[in-house]
C-alpha cells in the first residue's frame, strides 16, 4: 500500500510532523527524584501509543504565581511525535491521556490544594496535535504555555524552531521575548546526568533562546 498524503507531504518536508508536548514540574519534597522517576513512566505509556518522545534538559526555575515563599522548580518538556505515520497521534485521545498523566501525578503524592500551589509532580499536556479544545477539564493547546519561561525554555532546548500550534512565533522567540519583561529570571539548565542525559551546550546554561 502507498504512503498517505500526509505521509508523503511529510517527507519532502512541506508539513511539520505532528506532535504533542507535556510539560514536566515539581517542587515540593525531591523535584528532580520525582521528574527521574516519572520519565521512564511516562516514555512507556506514549510508546504503548507508537510515539517517541525528545527530552528537554532539566531546568530550575523560580515559582511563578501561587503562594509567596515557594520553593524552585525543576522543570522539563519532552515533545511525541507519531513515528513513521502521524496516524497514532490521530488515534490519542486527548481525554484518556490527561487521564493517564493526573494518575501518574497522584502515584507522585499530588495533592490538589490551591492553584498553582507547590506540588510534587505536574504533568500538564501542552498540547496534542492540532487539537483546540475548550473543557471545563482540559484546555489545548494550554492556555499559558505562551507566557511561561519555565515551559517555553525546555521546549527551546529540544528545537528552537518549534511552533505550537496557534503561535505566530517559534518557542526561542517567545522565550526572548518573555526573558525581556522585567524581573523574570532565566530558567537555569542543569547539566546531565544518568537517567536523564538531555543538557545544553556548554556556556548556554542560563541563554536557553538560541
Ligand atoms: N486542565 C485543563 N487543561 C489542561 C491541560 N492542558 N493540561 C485542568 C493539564 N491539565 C489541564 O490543574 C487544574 C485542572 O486543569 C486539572 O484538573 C485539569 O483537568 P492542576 O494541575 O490541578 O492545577 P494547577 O496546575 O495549579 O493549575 P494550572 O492552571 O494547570 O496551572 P499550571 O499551568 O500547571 O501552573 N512555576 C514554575 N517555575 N514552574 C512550574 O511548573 N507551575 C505552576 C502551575 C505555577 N507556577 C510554576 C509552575
Ligand atoms: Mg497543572
Amino acid at each position: 500500500m502507498g504512503a498517505s498524503l500526509a505521509d508523503q507531504l511529510l517527507a519532502v518536508g512541506i508539513a511539520r510532523p505532528a506532535s504533542l508536548a507535556i510539560g514536566l514540574g515539581a517542587n515540593l519534597g525531591d523535584p528532580l527524584a520525582a521528574l527521574l522517576a516519572v520519565r521512564p513512566l511516562l516514555a512507556a505509556s506514549l510508546a504503548a501509543s507508537q510515539l517517541r518522545c525528545r527530552w528537554s534538559p532539566l531546568f530550575r526555575t523560580a515559582a511563578v504565581g501561587g503562594p509567596p515563599g515557594q520553593p524552585p522548580y525543576c522543570n522539563a518538556a519532552l515533545l511525541a511525535t507519531a513515528g513513521p505515520s502521524p496516524a497514532a497521534l490521530n488515534r490519542l485521545d486527548p481525554f484518556a491521556l490527561l487521564e493517564r498523566l493526573q494518575t501518574l501525578e497522584t502515584r507522585f503524592g499530588r495533592v490538589r490544594s490551591e492553584r498553582w500551589g507547590p506540588r510534587h509532580l505536574d504533568l500538564d499536556l501542552l498540547w496534542c496535535g492540532e487539537a483546540h479544545l475548550q473543557t471545563p477539564e482540559l484546555t489545548l493547546p494550554h492556555p499559558l504555555l505562551q507566557e511561561r519561561s519555565f515551559v517555553l525554555a525546555p521546549l527551546a532546548a529540544i528545537d528552537p524552531a518549534l511552533l505550537p500550534p496557534g503561535a505566530r512565533a517559534s518557542v526561542s522567540l517567545l522565550l526572548a521575548g518573555r526573558l525581556n519583561h522585567p524581573g523574570e529570571q532565566a530558567p537555569e539548565a542543569l547539566p546531565g546526568r544518568r537517567g536523564w542525559p538531555e543538557q545544553l551546550a556548554r556556556g548556554t546554561a542560563r541563554l536557553a533562546a538560541r
